[in-house]
């Protein structure tokens, strides 16, 4: 078995979980593959010496000839296309290829996919929620978190699925040709992971992929980078935070209270959800769409709307201290996702928002910071890498200071923060500089918090 492995003409480029999952799956369909990683100790390594003694693992580089060698590389989303010897091997015609592809054509029940630069989880999380109150066996997964989900090909063990809820990143969307899903929305379209894509149409190129063979389309309304693009004419949905229109979800207006509704149908207060800031409204509204897309009855969906309480270190509400709320928003990895958490929360309270931010900028332009924290902020506490970056584009106004740790920004912005003010974790940045990811940065604000009590 082990020469077998050396030999084989199937790689899978990238451990971490997507690399194991391809290696569950090879294994699943008894097909000869071995693993290649460029980094010396990467995740998963310990899990798959277990689970696959008998395969061959290259750790610490790539070796060119090997890959040219192959006749296809399975590509982990964490690696670029463009890194070297994988662009050197697709020239000489190796397929490239990646576990969303293989997912879309070996699975056999209709796929619900969501991609966009924000809000991703929470909409995959409630539209698994409503699709599970109307009786379906989901199996949710793709870029999700661990913990929230499983990697893609890992959900095909999932025998009974009669739907698969898909949240995909514009890495996944790279490799994949033909989607074929029943139902799928880009959410929303703002400026991410631009240390991987030379600018905003390359990514929003990737994104579109999600389009390719689907039957059912949900656009943003509000946001046109969202619309369809394919050349097919699938049947489209839409939704939008103002009136609905045409086939669409938004919200209505009746007896002084704002409703989620489809078309002229109201169907669940906005006060009724449990999930805070115009941006949530905006998921919860595009959840809906996909749902309806999928012939879920509307008092389904209002019920699980009605109980879907979000996810954590999403806009989540940690404690109130001497009147000053305190939110973990550690999943703000990029500006656009920062700008909502502050105008969501900035709408909630009577005073005034202090800021925690920075990190690892991947190359972000943070300007549109600005704006929002001039209509919203009192202050700035930046923390990391990119601090001094986030610093300047701020106007010369807008009172800034810095922290060496996330303890030291929580008390700097307790000391600032007066009662009916929020103190709001948002970095718009990546967490790996001071922690190994956003949950353990998410927990770091937390217990800071609970040390203020
Ligand atoms: N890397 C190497 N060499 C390799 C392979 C990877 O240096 O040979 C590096 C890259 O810098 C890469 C990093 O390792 O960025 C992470 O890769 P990984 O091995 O941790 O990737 P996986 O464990 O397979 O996780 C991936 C997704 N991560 C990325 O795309 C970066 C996970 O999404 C996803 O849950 C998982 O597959 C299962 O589908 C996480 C994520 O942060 C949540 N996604 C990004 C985002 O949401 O912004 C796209
Ligand atoms: P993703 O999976 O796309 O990263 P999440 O649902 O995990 O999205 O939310 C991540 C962060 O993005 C949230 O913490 C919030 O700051 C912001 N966010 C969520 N939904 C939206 C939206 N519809 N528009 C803009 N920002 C959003």
């Amino acid at each position: 078995m082990e020469n077998e492995s050396v030999n084989a003409k199937t790689i899978i480029v990238g451990l971490g979980a997507t690399g194991l999952s391809c290696a569950r799956y090879l294994k699943r369909k008894g097909l000869p593959f071995r693993v290649v990683d460029n980094r010396d100790n990467p995740p998963g390594l310990e899990e798959f010496k277990q689970q696959f003694p008998e395969i061959a693992l290259t750790l610490g580089g790539f070796e060119s000839d090997s890959l040219l060698a192959a006749e296809e590389l399975i590509v982990s989303p964490g690696l670029s296309l463009q890194t070297a010897e994988i662009e050197q091997a697709r020239r000489a015609g190796v397929r490239i290829t990646g576990d969303v592809d293989i997912f879309s054509r070996a699975a056999k029940a209709p796929i619900l996919a969501i991609t966009g630069s924000n809000g991703k989880s929470t909409v995959a999380m409630l539209l698994a929620e409503i699709l599970r109150a109307a009786g379906k066996k989901v199996a949710l997964g793709g870029n999700l978190e661990a913990g929230l989900g499983r990697p893609a090909l890992d959900l095909l063990e999932d025998k009974e699925a009669d739907c698969y809820v898909l949240e995909l990143s514009s890495f996944q969307l790279e490799t994949t040709e033909n989607l074929q899903a029943e139902v799928v929305t880009i959410l929303n379209l703002s400026a991410d992971h631009m240390d991987r894509y030379p600018d905003m149409a390359a990514y929003q190129q990737a994104k579109q992929r999600i389009f390719n063979g689907a039957r059912q389309v949900v656009v943003n309304r509000e946001d046109a980078c969202t619309a369809y693009t394919g050349s097919d004419a699938p049947r489209q949905w839409e939704f939008g935070i103002g009136k609905p229109e045409n086939n669409g979800l938004g919200l209505l207006e009746e007896q002084g209270e704002q409703f989620l509704s489809y078309q002229l149908e109201t169907i669940i207060p906005v006060s009724d959800l449990k999930i805070v800031g115009q941006h949530n409204i905006a998921n919860a509204l595009a959840a809906m769409a996909m749902a309806m897309a999928f012939a879920v009855p509307p008092a389904v969906i209002r019920q699980a709307a009605r109980e879907f309480t979000g996810l954590p270190h999403r806009c989540q509400f940690v404690a109130a201290v001497n009147g000053v709320e305190f939110f973990n928003d550690s999943k703000g990895t990029n500006v656009g996702a920062s700008v909502a958490a502050i105008e969501g929360i900035g709408k909630r309270i009577t005073g005034h928002v202090i800021l925690i931010a920075g990190g690892v900028g991947k190359g972000a332009d943070f300007s549109a910071l600005g704006p929002a924290l001039n209509r919203w902020g009192k202050q700035a506490i930046l923390i990391g890498q990119d601090a001094g970056e986030i610093a300047a584009s701020l106007d010369d106004d807008m009172p800034v200071q810095f922290a060496s740790d996330m303890a030291q920004a929580v008390s700097l912005a307790a000391s600032v923060a007066r009662s009916g003010d929020a103190v709001l974790l948002s970095p718009a940045c990546a967490s790996f500089d001071m922690f190994s990811n956003f949950q353990e940065r998410g927990r770091a604000f937390v217990s800071a918090v609970e040390s203020l009590q």
